[in-house]
């Protein structure tokens, strides 16, 4: 069993608190390692770390600190494969997908902030007589809490910004999958990055990520997860007039339009609902379908969907592997039965399938896709996270705004139609963050990332993370 220390200054070390907890492995159940369950004062020794690692890394130069990305990169991309097993491990995900999109990503996340920065540029306004110049300075100290869905991929997403843009960071990584940050804390040492510059603590959210959310010294958060924790960290940090940056829960619809071609869409739109078994915040775990298709594309859904290979995650040819743990399959499960009293009619899945032992023991669940319910129902406008999609029929365009846009969340959405013109003049209309046009989860890492309503404020990506992660300061100088 593996015994995963916090990393603080450079060092790895217990939690000042002498208490762990149990990390298992959502696909079998077994205890796979202990990790420290730390407190206040943990995090308190993580800003003192932080703090003796300024100014110094804040008055690098911008290629000096992309050439440490780089570094990072190249030792995570020596462990590829181990990235891959460990984040197939721990969160339960089929390895094909922990390799092509975990560990890949996360590298690239390093790689390609690296070279944004090189290609920074101070903005300069000229005036009839004065310049100004717009500097951006590090924040100071970037708390970064992530979740269990990506691990290795979001805690990178936000890390090679924030390190990019001269700041110090604190990582308080999901407790549920804490293992590929405690690799990616053994390759920042193995690089020799200067001590206290990344610091990852390891424990539960109320205790030690609301200590990294409150602590005065740490000047921006940046939280991917739930949105009831969001509306938590908000509030803490809020009063203190923290850089906040949420990017919160998902209800994102496919829409279907009359002149789509199944033949592509059946598939694309299966994958948008099911990758990572639902567990994305960006899945299209609603299917708004034009109603002259609907006779066409529900059987060929079904059979699609129930052909997807379940089970062993580690198996080359699984599609969809455990979720998280039992307790979010369950709470998966109280989706389905809430659908069910609503008038719901399972068409598919809805069942635990049953798998040889370890796997007997493993949080799986059948994908499953519903249909009957109104558009208003709990499962139709609720994020359940999980293997869980609710069809749903419309007969205008009107119709299909009206129902994507009916529910809380405003991440993403996704059109699919043979008109493309079409297809974006329909996603214009969608109150949401995002919107793929006959894609999904087709991403340049330029864009703004982020979503409206309950689904979180501010963007990531590109310039926008460089800017959340800096403070611009503007110095007009008159001839
Ligand atoms: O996430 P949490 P949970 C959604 C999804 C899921 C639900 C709950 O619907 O079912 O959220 O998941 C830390 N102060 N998403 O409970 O709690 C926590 O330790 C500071 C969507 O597992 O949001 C972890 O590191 N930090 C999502 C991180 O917050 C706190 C991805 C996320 O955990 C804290 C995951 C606190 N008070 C779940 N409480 C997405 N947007 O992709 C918890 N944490």
């Amino acid at each position: 069993m593996r015994q995963v220390l916090n990393f603080i200054g450079g060092e790895f070390r217990p939690s000042l608190t002498e208490t762990s907890l149990d990390d298992i492995a959502p696909a079998t159940g077994e205890v796979i390692a202990s990790i420290p369950a730390s407190g206040a004062g943990d995090i308190d020794l993580a800003v003192g770390a932080a703090q003796g690692s300024q100014p110094a890394w804040g008055a690098q130069e911008f290629d000096q600190r992309a050439g440490w990305l780089e570094r990072i990169a190249d030792a995570l991309e020596e462990r590829t494969e181990e990235i891959a097993s460990l984040e197939s491990l721990d969160t339960g995900k089929p390895i094909a997908i922990a390799r092509a999109t975990d560990a890949a990503r996360s590298i690239l996340n390093f790689r390609f902030f690296a070279n944004l920065v090189r290609e920074h540029h101070a903005e300069r306004f000229e005036m009839a007589d004065a310049v100004n110049e717009v500097l951006l300075k590090p924040v100071g100290i970037a708390g970064l809490i992530t979740p269990w869905n990506l691990p290795l991929y979001l805690l990178s997403w936000k890390m090679a910004p924030a390190l990019a843009m001269g700041n110090a960071v604190i990582a308080k990584p999901s407790e549920l999958t804490p293992l590929t940050a405690n690799l990616l804390a053994e390759a920042i040492a193995e690089v020799g990055l200067p001590a206290g510059l990344v610091n990852i603590v390891h424990g539960l959210g109320p205790q030690c990520g609301q200590a990294l959310v409150e602590h005065p010294d740490v000047r921006s958060i940046s939280f991917t997860g739930g949105t009831d924790t969001g509306r938590v960290v908000a509030a803490s940090a809020a009063p203190l007039f923290k850089k906040l940056s949420l990017e919160l829960g998902g209800k994102n619809a496919s829409i279907i339009l009359d002149d789509a071609d199944l033949e592509t869409v059946v598939p694309a739109v299966a994958r948008a609902a099911f990758f990572n078994q639902g567990q994305v915040c960006l899945s299209g775990s609603r299917v708004l379908i034009a109603s002259s298709l609907w006779d066409d594309f529900v059987p060929r859904f079904i059979t699609h969907v129930t052909s997807m290979r379940i089970g062993d995650p580690a198996a080359e040819d699984t599609e969809l592997g455990a979720l998280v743990s039992l307790k979010h399959r369950a709470k998966v499960e109280s989706f389905i039965a809430t659908a069910i009293e609503d008038g719901g009619e399972v068409l598919c899945g809805g069942r635990r399938p049953e798998l040889p032992p370890p796997f007997d023991a493993g949080a799986f669940l059948e994908p499953t896709v519903i249909s009957g319910l109104s558009h208003l129902d709990h499962c139709a406008t609720e994020e359940a996270f999980g293997p869980l999609v609710t069809l749903h029929r419309f007969e205008t365009e009107d119709e299909a705004v009206e129902m994507a846009n009916c529910v809380d969340y405003g991440l993403a959405g996704a059109v699919w139609t043979a008109d493309a013109q079409r297809g974006a003049a329909l996603a214009a209309r969608i109150d949401s963050g995002m919107v793929w046009v006959n894609c999904w989860l087709h991403r340049d890492l330029r864009v703004p990332f982020g979503g409206v309503k309950n689904s979180g404020i501010g963007r990531e990506g590109g310039r926008h993370s460089l800017e959340f992660f800096s403070e611009a300061q503007n110095i007009c100088v008159r001839d």
